[in-house]
């Protein structure tokens, strides 16, 4: 197979022997963003498509996502960095009830290299916990994640406590994650919110917001 389809294919097939060397190979071609965004992300789409329709294991995709982490982690040294620094803070987690991390840490990755101070707080985030970390950390955004139906209620709650708590005009909100739409954020949240929530179809969405 041809260097992407073959790169394409060890997502899919959670295939780990000779991924470094394949990723080396394509690194000396396409930036690593590229082949994040052209290449391993289109193979762990085809993992949700073949696990939606039943024809993948969950074990299965949970290889894929571990190959994938690898990948990841393999090629973040080689990405651009800006010089610029402390541009501000922001808390992130994938919320309460969610294990979903890769687009997470992504987010991570290009804010951090971008001149922005990430604390990611992990997976599974109670908003006290999110709410915890934005004010040890004195953050100037909260970045929730999650990418379960169930997840997009979540969020919903987590405004409706920093409504509560009297923060939200403290604490500009990005959302994120598969799950979500621009709609369900950006008019049914938007109306709930005290404060400002914008939605975020990507990681670079992510840093323009
Ligand atoms: Co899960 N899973 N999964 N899964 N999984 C989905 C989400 C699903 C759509 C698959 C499907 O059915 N087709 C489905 C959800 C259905 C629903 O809710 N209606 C699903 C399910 C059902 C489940 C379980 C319930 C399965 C089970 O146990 N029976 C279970 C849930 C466990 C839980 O959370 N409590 C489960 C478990 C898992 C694994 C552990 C095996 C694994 C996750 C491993 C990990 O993350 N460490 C996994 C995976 C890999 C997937 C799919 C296949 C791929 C997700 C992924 O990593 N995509 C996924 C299918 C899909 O999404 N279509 C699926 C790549 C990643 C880069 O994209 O996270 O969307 P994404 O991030 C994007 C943007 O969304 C955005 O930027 C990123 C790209 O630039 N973004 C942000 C994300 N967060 C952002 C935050 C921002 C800004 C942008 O600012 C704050």
């Amino acid at each position: 197979l041809p260097l992407g389809e073959r790169l394409e294919r060890r997502i899919v097939d959670g295939e780990r022997q000779g991924l470094e060397a394949d990723l080396d190979e394509a690194l000396r071609a396409r930036p690593a963003l590229e082949i994040i965004n052209d290449t391993l992300l289109a193979g762990m789409k085809t993992v949700g498509e073949l696990f939606g329709s039943g024809q993948m294991q969950l074990p299965f995709v949970l290889q894929s996502a571990e190959v994938m982490k690898t990948a990841v982690a393999h090629l973040e040294p080689h990405m651009e960095k800006s010089d610029a620094d402390g541009k501000g803070t922001i808390v992130l987690a994938t919320v309460k009830g969610d294990v979903h991390d890769i687009g997470k840490n992504l987010v991570d990755i290009i804010l951090s290299n971008n001149g922005y101070n990430v604390v990611n707080i992990g997976i599974k985030q109670p908003v006290s916990a999110i709410l915890d970390a934005a004010e040890e950390h004195k953050a100037d955004v909260i970045g929730m994640s999650g990418l379960l139906v169930k997840s997009t209620v979540i969020m919903k709650e987590n405004l409706e406590e920093l409504n509560q708590r009297g923060l939200a005009t403290g604490y500009p909100v990005i959302l994120g994650g598969a799950a979500l739409t621009r709609a369900y954020v950006e008019e049914d949240l938007y109306d709930i919110y005290a404060g400002e929530v914008r939605y975020a179809r990507d990681a670079f969405e992510g840093l323009r917001l």
